[in-house]
């Protein structure tokens, strides 16, 4: 049986994007505006700094501790893992996931140290595939210019291209872009029709399917 009661589930979409691009203003507002409209809606981020893992990765991107590259790639792959079956029962009970990074995130930035990027890739297959991928996309430069930048390990400009050109190679039929530069309510207008369409296919009973995918 496809399309009926029994396969609604909520969406998983994720908000993807170079370090300051606008992702944590925007997956609020989304939560708040799927939630206005009456959609079971919940904000998840990537690291989820709260668990043991996370700790490790919070220290990790403050400068506190050192790790090396294939280890810490690892440990963001591990934060995902941990949070895959409560992110499974979540959608099948209907709620629609908002989540601040995901795997891209951990492959686009592993690679730009200069790891391999099926490597990277590997211990991301088996998590969930998001039904909508929207990249903020904006210039390094741009993104520099805004509040906090230069606080956490991986802010800084030469860095931060890498990181872009690898979001580039990762784009796939699930990515929409929006441009980063639009004033904020434009661009909070455009994820929440992107946001509604994907929400409306999944009530309708699409599959949830694996990375990558
Ligand atoms: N990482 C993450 C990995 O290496 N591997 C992984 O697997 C994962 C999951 C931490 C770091 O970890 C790396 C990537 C990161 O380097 P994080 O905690 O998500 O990841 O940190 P950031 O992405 O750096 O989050 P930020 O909080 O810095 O940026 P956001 O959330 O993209 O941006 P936001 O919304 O806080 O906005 C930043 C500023 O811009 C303004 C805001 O008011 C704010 O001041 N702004 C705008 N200004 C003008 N126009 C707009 N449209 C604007 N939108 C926002
Ligand atoms: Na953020």
């Amino acid at each position: 049986l496809r399309g009926g009661k029994e396969d609604s589930r909520g969406a998983l979409v994720v908000l993807e994007g170079l370090d300051r691009c606008g992702k944590t203003t925007q997956s609020t507002r989304l939560v708040a505006n799927l939630e206005r409209l009456r959609h079971s809606a919940e904000l998840w981020r990537f690291p989820d700094r709260t668990t043991s893992v996370g700790q490790m990765i919070s220290s990790y991107l403050s400068n506190k501790s050192q790790l090396d590259d294939h280890t810490i790639h690892l440990l963001f792959s591990a934060n995902r893992w941990e949070k895959r079956s409560l992110m499974e029962s979540k959608l099948k009970s209907g709620i629609t996931l908002v989540v601040d990074r995901y795997s891209y995130s951990g492959v686009a930035f592993s690679s730009a140290k200069g790891l391999d990027i099926e490597w990277c890739k590997a211990p991301e297959i088996g998590l969930l595939a998001p039904d909508l991928v929207v990249y903020l996309d904006i210039p390094p430069e741009k993104a520099a210019e805004r509040g906090g930048y230069g606080g956490e390990r991986y802010e800084q400009l030469e860095f931060q291209k890498k990181v872009g050109q690898n979001y580039q190679v990762l784009r796939g039929p699930t990515w929409k872009i929006i441009d980063a530069c639009s004033p904020m309510e434009e661009i909070e207008e455009q994820l929440q029709n992107m946001a509604l369409d994907c929400v409306k296919t999944c009530q309708e009973g699409k599959p949830l399917s694996c990375l990558w995918s």
